[in-house]
């Protein structure tokens, strides 16, 4: 284990938080299983979750992820988590334009010695949705580079929130036992065709040193339909590239969130989304 790691581990232990991500899509009522990590074979328990001679997981929709956050903007990781290169699970789900997937996210809460499977534990931040058409009949050896990725949902604060410090959605979505699971309708006029969706969590409530964390899942969609709108290019946004540390939603983590006074930046119920806006199909 690199030093750099067991300093995160302890950060995470002290402050009880921790890490993961999507484990199941939920696409107009069929479940998808998503594709494990296996912390316990290639986790920093045992080595660099970038290093060479990782499996590809098991067939599965969604792209191979590692459950460990990103905190580099410029990290290729963005694109799709641990590398985002296809795998050889290259299944693809079906599904109709303007009809809902719904994913259940869980966590793994650690110790020093022993890994449970949990839920969700983040609370603080926004989370965003984008897609990207894969070009050819198939998403499987597309990697998601490019200025390819249009943003298809956003959520912020819950209503009632007074101020940044929430409630956000994240944590009626995600954390707990009665988490609604984080729904996204497809828009309902896009072009059919193969596309990535693109997941993204981003956890506002960190330290000073690391700043925020970036939860990123891509899963392989077949969406079926008659419609023939697709985003220009003002939608569009490449990752990584579409973020700077410096963007106003994301300059807001490195300071305390939920604990002591209310800093100035927090007293606003006006979360400036980092990223493009959001596309309708409408236009
Ligand atoms: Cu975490």
């Amino acid at each position: 284990m690199k030093l750099f790691d067991f300093a995160l581990l302890l950060t995470c232990v002290a402050s009880a938080t921790a890490h993961g991500g999507v484990y199941t899509y939920n696409i107009s009522g069929s479940i998808y299983q998503g594709n494990p990590w296996h912390i316990w074979d290639y986790g920093p328990f045992y080595g660099n979750g970038n290093a060479s001679g990782i499996p590809d997981g098991i067939n599965s929709i969604q792209r191979r992820w590692y459950f460990w956050p990103l905190y580099d903007v410029s990290d290729g990781n963005m694109t799709c988590n641990f590398d985002g290169v296809a795998t050889t699970n290259s299944l693809h789900a079906p599904v109709a334009a303007g009809s809902t997937i719904i994913v259940q996210y869980n966590a793994l809460q650690f110790t020093l010695t022993t890994v449970d499977k949990t839920i969700w534990f983040h609370q603080y931040g926004p989370l965003l949705v984008y897609m990207a058409r894969c070009p050819g009949d198939t998403c499987q050896s597309f990697d998601g580079k490019g200025a390819v990725w249009f943003k298809i949902a956003q959520y912020g604060l819950a209503p009632g929130a007074v101020n940044l410090r929430g409630p956000w959605l994240q944590a009626s979505m995600l954390e707990g036992e009665n988490a609604t699971g984080f729904q996204v309708t497809i828009p309902k006029d896009l072009r059919p065709g193969n596309y990535l969706i693109r997941h993204e969590v981003i956890n506002l409530q960190s330290s000073t040193d690391y700043g925020a964390q970036f939860y990123v899942e891509c899963a392989q969609l077949k969406v079926e339909g008659s419609g023939d709108k697709f985003p220009n290019e003002e939608y569009m946004a490449t990752f990584p590239g579409a973020y700077k540390l410096s963007d106003p939603g994301i300059a807001l983590a490195g300071n305390e969130i939920s604990d002591g006074d209310l800093l100035p930046q927090y007293n606003t119920t006006d979360y400036p989304f980092p990223g493009p806006p959001v596309w309708n199909s409408e236009i």
